[in-house]
């Protein structure tokens, strides 16, 4: 499928699936990466009605490893999260998921719904869930409900109104993006033996305030080895030249030097 039938997909369904977009050589690394941390860190499932008692997350990835600046700013990913959320999109937060046998199915949710905004409306999230193994609905392959990104959002606790929902299955080194509006959930994993680990790659639109805080979050140093485009994803850059500067400069620029980006004043008037 070329990125326009993607385009087209996340737009009408709310989602799309990029088959084989990363290759086997990169899934392992970031696949050994993930257990190092898991291990480093002592994470372990954080027992919660959300995020399930058998899921074991890492959150703040960028911090912890040179090998996570690639997820950001995969092209074809930031190509598709580009058509719904503008140029200047942000990243949101970028954690490990490791989904194990006897995980029960999570609330279906939608990722914006924090957001007290009236339905529908323009795109704020845009999320992406890269399959380190392969992702079946046996093993709790997300659950998504196709079109629901143009409906109000899902009462997550109301157990009595079960939702139908389609799992994504994919094959290790695919790419699911889906629209902030979708209702979806991870999946039940049946398995004895089987471990769904998936990367989520989440971002959001420049004037909206990201989940994990990357200016906080990631210690100066590191963030002194990104490129200018990945640190102007993690919001030490400006919005159309104007929200999130320090007396008219960014961020960026008064920390690491990075290009001066036009100002909103001296721009060319911005098509809406
Ligand atoms: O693990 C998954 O498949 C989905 C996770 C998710 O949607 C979330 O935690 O917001």
């Amino acid at each position: 499928m070329d990125l326009d039938t993607h385009v087209a997909e996340l737009d009408e369904q709310g989602f799309t699936i990029v088959e084989g977009l990363i290759d086997d050589d990169t899934v392992d690394l970031l696949m050994a990466d993930v257990r190092r941390l898991e291990d480093k860190l002592h994470r372990s499932p954080d027992n919660n009605r959300f995020e399930g008692n058998r899921t074991t997350r890492t959150y703040n990835l960028l911090a912890h490893g040179e090998i996570w600046q690639q997820v950001p700013v995969q092209p074809v990913v930031a190509s598709l999260i580009q058509s719904q959320l503008g140029p200047e999109f942000l990243i949101s937060s970028l954690a490990s998921i490791s989904l194990a046998p006897g995980e029960t199915a999570q609330v279906i949710h939608a990722d914006d719904q924090v957001q007290p905004l009236a339905k529908p409306h323009v795109p704020t999230v845009c999320n992406s869930m890269w399959a380190l193994t392969d992702f079946t609905e046996a093993n709790g392959a997300t659950r998504l409900v196709p079109g629901s990104h143009r409906w109000d959002n899902p009462d997550y606790f109301d157990d009595d109104n079960p939702i139908e929902s389609i799992p994504a299955e994919m094959s290790k080194g695919s790419v699911l993006v889906w629209t902030g509006s979708l209702w979806h959930g991870g999946g039940a994993n049946t398995t004895d033996d089987e471990v769904r680990v998936g990367i989520a790659m989440n971002y959001c639109a420049g004037f909206i305030r990201q989940q994990e805080n990357q200016q906080l979050g990631i210690p100066p140093e590191i963030v002194a080895t990104f490129t200018p485009e990945l640190r102007q994803m993690c919001g030490f850059g400006m919005y159309r030249g104007l929200t999130g500067n320090i007396e008219k400069k960014s961020p960026a620029h008064l920390l690491y030097g990075d290009e001066p980006e036009t100002q909103l004043w001296d721009a060319e008037p911005i098509d809406t």
